[in-house]
């Protein structure tokens, strides 16, 4: 586990007329599936998992600053923690726990959106297909 990891990667900042934009990151909601079903009835809380890459490093992520749901400004998580490596591409991955009801997501929506800071102050913006059920 981590043997991959080879310590903190730059990220690269695309600056789209005169302003920075959110750097693009791969996330995995409900780690366990793909099919990404989201039952608005449950009070279960839902998983989501925030995946390293050659380039990203979730170590780096200012945690505090992570927003989920339906547009990604939404103040839904409950908490996060490192896992080991949730896609086996070993790199370790953050799985992180939204409070379903405040996501904003409605029936109809077809995507889930977190965003968040880094460390040192670079934007992410992370997207990925879910189905919501009332
Ligand atoms: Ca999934
Ligand atoms: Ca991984």
């Amino acid at each position: 586990m981590g043997s991959g990891w080879r310590g903190q990667a730059a990220i690269a900042e695309i600056t789209v007329e005169g302003r920075v934009a959110a750097v693009p990151i791969d996330i995995d909601i409900r780690p366990a599936s793909t099919r990404n079903v989201i039952e608005l009835s449950s009070r279960l809380p839902l998983p989501l998992a925030i995946l390293s890459s050659a380039t990203f490093n979730v170590r780096m992520i200012n945690v505090a600053t992570l927003k989920f749901g339906a547009v990604g400004d939404e103040d839904s998580l409950l908490g996060c923690s490192l896992a080991p490596d949730i896609n086996r591409d070993r790199r370790p991955d953050l799985v992180c726990l939204a409070a379903i009801r405040r996501t904003a997501l409605a029936v109809g929506d077809v995507e889930g959106v977190i965003t968040g800071a880094t460390k040192s102050g670079s934007n992410f913006v992370g997207r990925d297909d879910l189905t919501v059920r009332p």
